[in-house]
This record gives C-alpha cells, sequence and structure tokens, in this order.
C-alpha cells in the first residue's frame, strides 16, 4: 500500500489546503509526510496491483473490499552491508498505524488441528465437526480506501491472531514462563510476518495457516453480514458476492466455503457447490511453474482436517466428470488431479472451483491458455479471460508528479485524474517545441530532487545531466538484472579501452529486494554493487558512467524515482514476465520503455507506437521454438563476441573479486549450467548482443533531446489504456456485474 497521508489528502480534495494550514503554522508538510511508514503489506507486482485496484474501485463508486492480513512485520527492511544485502524486521507498527479502526466487536475465531467427528442423525444424514484443536482470535482492523473525488470510502480488512484464552497462569505460577505463554505465541506468530518470497516455493506451515486464517475469517464475515439481512436462505449469496482469488495464496477459501455451507448452515453437497463455484474468481499473476502452490498432504490433513475431506470429495466429484469426457485419457486425469503423489495442487481448486480465470495481460493469458493451463482451458473454455492490469494515475502521476501532473492539466485540463484516456490531447503538443521544453525541464527538475534525496539518504552523487536509465523491481533470474550489470561491465571495458569513446553519460539505477532464501539472486545484489564501487571511483569513466543501488526501495522510494527516470529497463526473458506494472508507471512518467516483447510490454509498444520505444531480444515464440528443439547453445554466443566473452570471464578471473569465487556461480550457471539445470535459463546470453544494439539506440536517441521529449510525451499520452480504472471497468463488465453505489 505503501503511504496513506498524501493519497488521501489529495483523494479528499484538501492537500493544499492542510499544507496552507501547516505553512501558517510554520510546520513543514514534508517531514510530516516523511513520519509514515510505509505498508510493506505485500512483495511486489501483485499486491501493489491490488492497492491500485483498491484505489479505483473506490474512486469509480465501486462496492469492492479487500481482505488481508495484518502483518506485525511487512516486507523486510533491507540494508547494504559490504554489497550484501542484509534483512532486518520491518517493525512498520511500531507507533501502531494512525490509519487503521480495531473492530474488536467483529472478531471471529479460526481452528486448526484437531480430528473430525461424525454424527449420523435420523435421516441418515451425516453432520460434520472438529473437536479439539487450536482456537485462535481473529481481529479485524480496518483502512480506509478514500476515492478520488468521491464521497466513496471502501476498506481493506486485515485480520490479526491472537491466542482467546491469553496465558496459563497455572504455568506462569509454576515459574515455567516460555510454556505459559505458548500458545499466544503460536497464534500470534500467524500475523507475525510476511513471508519474504515472490513468485517462488514456500512450504512452510505457518504459510498454510496463514492463508486459511485470513480467508476462514473474511469468508465468515461476509457470511455473518449476509445471513443478519437475508437469514440462512442462501440461493442470493452468488448473486451478492463475488470474491476474487489473488492468486493461489487464498484458495484454500473455497472449501472453506464449503464447510461453512455443509457443517455450519446444513446445506446440501450440490446446492453448495452451486453457489460456491458462482462466487468465485481466479486471477493468476505469473506462469512460473515453481510459483504454482502445492500442500503435502500430510501437512494439510494435519492442521486442517475437515478442509481436507472437503477437498477429496471436490476431487472425487471431479474425476468422475473428467473420466466422463475423457474415458482412456489416464495421462490427463493424472495431470489435473487436485489431489495426487501426495500433494494438493491449489491452482487446479482454484481453476476447478471458479468461474472465472484471468491472465494479467495478453500475452500471458495466451501462454495460460495454450501452455500452462492448456488441459484446463480445453476443459473450461468459457472460465479463461484477460484483463491486463493497470495502476492508479492518482497515486503515480497526479501524486507523485505535481510539476507533470500540473504541465499536463495546464495543456488539456482536468478530467485525465478519473480518465486517464484524456491524455491523448497531449498528442498535439508533442511537436510543440516549448511544450517539449517544458517536459524536459520539469523532467531535469525530478532528476534534481531525486539526487539530493539519494545524496541525503546514501551518499550518493548522481549527475541530472546524465541519462538516468533505471530498474526497479523483485530481484529474480528472470527479470534479468544481470543482463542490465553485464552491459554496463561492458561499457566501462569499451571506455576504458578507447577513451575518445563518445556517448552521453549514463547513470544506471537499481532497486531490488531479493527474497531471503533466494542465493543467487543475492549475488546478482552483491555484483552490482561491487560493479557500482568499482566504477564509481574509477576516474577513467568519471562523468560518463556511475551505478547506484538504491537501498530498501519500496512504494514511498519508487514515488521518487519514476518521475525522475529516462529510461525503463523492462528486460525480462520473454514469455515469463507475466504482466509488469512498473513499466506503466515508467510510461506514465514519461520514461521511453527499454524492453523485450514481454507481458505488458507488447501492449505498450502497441499503445505508444514500436518508434517511441526500444525493443529488442527474443519473442516468446522463438524461445518456445529453441525450447521444443533443444537447440539452445549459449557458449555459441560468446564465441561471437569477445566483447561479451570478457565480461563473462570478468566474473571469475580476479578482475572483481580477488578470489575469483564469489560470482562463480553466476559465472558457471550462465555457461555450464549447475545444479541440474541447463546452462543460462533465461537466454542472457542470446540477448546480449540485440541489448548492447538496444542500448546504443538509447543513448544515440538521447543527444536529441528534443526528439526525446516527443517521444516521452507520445509516451504519456498514449498511457490511457494502462489505468487501473481502466482494468477495473473490464473485471466489472466481464466477471463482477458491479453496480455503482448511488449517494
Ligand atoms: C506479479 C508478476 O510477476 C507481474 O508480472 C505482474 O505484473 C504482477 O504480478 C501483477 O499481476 N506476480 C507476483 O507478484 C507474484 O506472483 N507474487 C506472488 C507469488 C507471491
Amino acid at each position: 500500500m505503501g503511504r496513506a497521508l498524501s493519497n488521501n489528502l489529495i483523494n479528499m480534495g484538501i492537500k493544499e489546503a492542510v499544507q496552507e494550514v501547516l505553512r501558517d503554522m510554520e510546520i513543514n508538510y514534508n517531514v510530516i509526510e516523511d513520519e509514515e511508514p510505509d505498508a510493506g503489506l505485500g512483495n511486489g507486482g501483485l499486491g501493489r496491483l491490488a492497492a491500485c485496484f483498491l484505489d479505483s474501485l473506490a474512486t469509480l463508486d465501486y462496492p469492492g473490499h479487500g481482505y488481508g492480513i495484518r502483518y506485525e512485520y511487512g516486507m523486510f527492511e533491507q540494508h547494504i552491508e559490504d554489497g550484501y544485502q542484509v534483512e532486518y524486521p520491518d517493525n512498520w507498527l511500531k507507533y501502531r498505524d494512525p490509519w487503521e479502526i480495531r473492530r474488536s466487536d467483529l472478531a471471529v475465531t479460526v481452528v486448526f488441528g484437531g480430528h473430525v467427528n461424525v454424527r449420523r442423525d435420523e435421516n441418515g444424514r451425516d453432520h460434520f465437526s472438529v473437536e479439539g484443536g487450536e482456537v485462535v482470535t481473529a481481529t479485524p482492523y480496518d483502512m480506509p480506501i478514500i476515492g478520488y473525488d468521491t464521497k466513496t470510502v471502501n476498506t481493506l480488512r486485515l485480520w490479526e491472531a491472537t491466542s482467546p484464552n491469553g496465558f496459563d497462569l497455572q504455568l506462569f505460577n509454576n515459574m515455567e514462563y516460555t510454556k505459559a505463554v505458548e500458545r499466544q505465541t503460536s497464534a500470534e506468530n500467524i500475523s507475525r510476518v510476511l513471508y519474504p518470497n515472490d513468485s517462488g516455493p514456500s512450504g512452510k506451515a505457518l504459510r498454510l495457516k496463514q492463508q486459511y486464517f485470513f480467508t476462514s475469517a473474511s469468508l465468515q464475515d461476509l457470511i455473518r453480514a449476509y445471513v443478519a439481512k437475508y437469514g440462512k436462505d442462501f440461493s442470493h449469496f452468488a448473486e451478492l458476492h463475488v470474491i476474487q482469488l489473488n492468486d493461489t495464496h487464498p484458495v484454500v477459501a473455497i472449501p472453506e466455503l464449503m464447510r461453512i455451507f455443509l457443517d455450519v448452515y446444513s446445506l446440501q453437497w450440490d446446492e453448495a457447490w452451486d453457489i460456491v463455484t458462482k462466487t468465485f474468481a481466479y486471477t493468476n499473476h505469473t506462469i512460473l511453474a515453481e510459483a504454482l502452490e502445492k500442500w503435502p498432504i500430510d501437512i494439510f490433513q494435519g492442521l486442517l482436517p475437515r478442509i481436507y475431506q472437503i477437498v477429496e470429495e471436490i476431487n472425487r466429484r471431479f474425476l468422475i466428470e473428467l473420466r466422463e469426457k475423457y474415458p482412456s485419457d489416464y495421462q490427463r486425469h493424472d495431470s489435473m488431479s487436485i489431489i495426487s503423489h501426495g500433494m494438493i495442487y491449489m491452482a487446479w481448486l482454484a481453476i476447478h472451483g471458479s468461474f472465472s480465470v484471468n491472465g494479467v495481460a495478453a500475452l500471458h493469458t495466451e501462454i495460460l491458455k495454450t501452455q500452462e493451463l492448456r488441459n484446463w482451458a480445453e476443459l473450461y473454455p468459457h472460465k479463461f479471460n484477460n484483463k491486463t492490469n493497470g495502476v492508479t494515475q492518482r497515486r503515480w502521476l497526479l501524486c507523485a508528479n505535481p510539476a507533470l501532473s500540473d504541465f499536463i492539466t495546464e495543456k488539456i485540463g482536468h478530467g485525465w485524474e478519473k480518465d486517464l484516456s484524456k491524455l491523448k490531447g497531449l498528442e498535439k503538443f508533442a511537436d510543440d517545441s516549448a511544450a517539449q521544453q517544458q517536459f524536459l525541464d520539469i523532467k531535469r527538475a525530478n532528476k534534481q530532487k531525486l539526487a539530493e534525496y539519494l545524496k541525503v539518504t546514501q551518499n550518493e552523487f548522481l549527475d541530472p545531466d546524465s541519462i538516468f536509465d533505471v530498474q526497479i523491481k523483485r530481484l529474480h533470474e528472470y527479470k534479468r538484472q544481470l543482463l542490465n550489470i553485464l552491459h554496463i561491465m561492458y561499457l566501462y571495458n569499451k571506455i576504458i579501452e578507447d577513451p575518445s569513446f563518445d556517448m552521453p553519460a549514463r547513470t544506471f539505477i537499481f532497486g531490488a529486494k531479493a527474497a531471503s532464501g533466494y542465493r543467487r539472486a543475492k549475488t546478482i545484489i552483491k555484483l552490482i554493487n561491487t560493479v557500482a564501487e568499482r566504477i564509481n571511483n574509477d576516474r577513467r569513466v568519471k562523468g560518463k558512467l556511475r551505478v547506484v543501488f538504491v537501498e530498501n526501495y519500496r512504494v514511498s522510494v519508487a514515488e521518487k524515482i519514476f518521475p525522475a527516470s529516462d529510461v525503463s529497463e523492462q528486460i525480462s526473458t520473454a514469455g515469463k514476465e507475466a504482466s509488469g506494472t512498473g513499466n506503466m508507471k515508467f510510461m506514465l512518467n514519461g520514461a521511453l520503455t527499454l524492453g523485450t516483447m514481454d507481458g505488458a510490454n507488447i501492449e505498450i509498444v502497441e499503445e505508444a507506437g514500436a518508434e517511441n520505444a526500444f525493443i529488442f531480444g527474443l519473442t516468446a515464440e522463438a524461445i518456445a521454438k529453441i525450447e521444443e528443439e533443444h537447440s539452445y547453445v549459449p557458449q555459441k554466443y560468446l564465441d561471437r563476441n569477445p566483447g561479451l566473452a570478457k565480461v563473462i570471464s570478468q566474473l571469475v578471473d580476479g578482475t572483481y573479486d580477488p578470489t575469483g569465487r564469489l560470482f562463480k556461480e553466476l559465472h558457471d550457471s550462465l555457461v555450464y549450467g549447475i545444479e541440474g539445470q541447463r546452462p543460462d535459463v533465461y537466454y542472457v546470453l542470446a540477448d546480449f548482443d540485440a541489448y548492447v544494439e538496444a542500448q546504443e539506440k538509447v543513448a544515440h536517441a538521447y543527444l536529441d533531446s528534443k526528439n526525446w521529449a516527443k517521444m516521452a510525451l507520445l509516451n504519456i499520452a498514449r498511457a490511457g489504456k494502462f489505468s487501473s480504472d481502466r482494468t477495473i471497468e473490464d473485471y466489472v463488465r466481464d466477471i463482477w456485474k458491479l453496480k455503482k453505489v448511488t449517494f
């Protein structure tokens, strides 16, 4: 979510008034603003997308609310020590959150473990209940989601876990202090900390507990409100609710809603399943196979015995359907079974239990349908649809870039704040020399501001007249920060070898957190910092090349970086980035995309025009073909480009690390393939030459500043599609069928 203060004041239309009052009181607004910690309750793109959706829902007057966990510790605080990432707890609630309202009146309980008790009644119907087990109290805290220029305030309801029984006084009196609070600690651990994983697997039982905890609490919350109004006739439930499952993490809600209907309200199976499958819709956010969550049966069954029974029954009935449809296709039965090989496949459960399945950009949805989820798209073609992501222009332009916002309003008037397609009106200024100069001046000032910020926070020196070439996103091999830094090493060699080599001065800016258990990603951070240290202290490249790693990248820092960026690095291996949303924030702030034909980049280029972006590299199709033919030979690329070969050998020849060991893993993973992987899984070497060429085009284009401004203005003018308002309208029309609230 990031910070709330400025966003809320702007959405309420009172920021200027508040600032004026503070000025009278001789209080600096910015100092107050900087006191608010980011709510770091998500990992990356998926979480921030949800935050943009909430803003759009409220702004468009739709009754759409969010549910989640009130993590005591959010996304970790990243320090860079000796070039390495070191994680510290992010204690964002140290002073409580002034925006939250504790609703102890709405607390519910959630049960883990225990055993299932069956009682058969006089009509022969079995009644199931769970006995024993750990009881946990879920208390909601509400965060207001304030719409822009409207009266709608929706809710983000976050659950906190505690023990209903407090500590054990008996044990305490016996001086067994640790044991006395065990129950309490165990419950509180559920909402203690956000798992730092982004897309990779994490098989921790505590994570499953978190998932069940917040989904069960949220469903109980919905059901209570429904029953209060409609009684126990659930025939209107699906009409009145859609639950959009944000990836597989909340998918355990499907059997949980079945449990509530069957065990608490005594509905028949078919009746309950009919409501459930009309209520849930599922969004997939990544095609990385390892990200499709699966749970070992023993863990799942131990923690959620009744839910496991229900999943078994869902699967039993599903397999009957499947066998009817594909009588002897055993391989298909096996690969689609929700339970198989000792595991429960949450994505399969999601697709089977939902009426809609969507990807987050056109290419991504296509890949889901034709590759990753092909069997499912064949079985349920009507469920599959695309919803290309978007971002809220209120936070990412109006709030983050006031100077550019004023410029836009001066040119086309207000209205774009709630209808981003209005930006089209800027197109006619793209060729206007005065407008171009105004844009360049605004960009220059924003770069200056970022430079000042990084001077104060990290003692970095940035030259605002250099190209700010920026890659800010989670650190992942598929996102290829490695390709970026290898190119920087290459450029560095080139300048040293040929001091007369002329190019515009460049500042390469990185911001990225690596999952704490993702060793190779952390090594890439160390490499970036090692190269930065070397380059920034080498007088031979002074004034030409600089590399900056922004520590502890997060929403509030992103808000300072996007407005100051010239080049947006979107260089993932084609087919791997589901959508990307940073790419849209750059576009909106007049940075030019340097990217592969991946995720939403494709749609960005479609809108902006290929001539207003720098596109390079293998396409997803080409890569799919190479993979089918097993024809990738990375060595070929080293043989034909000595400059690349040199950079790769510099990873191990002592240039950057005297021991030669630090980056050996990176080197070997590219050249030989290690740990059972083939070499260069992400086609860094294959795309290197094309990337160098695209970077040369960037440098060349930047020299013509007026034309650069024109390209940037056209990007902004054509960014309308990438408002999350548009995305929300797509969801509303095709999936949610919501009506606006009226006043
Ligand atoms: C991200 C995708 O990587 C990104 O391309 C997309 O724009 C974004 O979702 C929003 O749709 N995926 C994740 O953040 C993700 O999969 N994270 C969860 C597994 C933790």
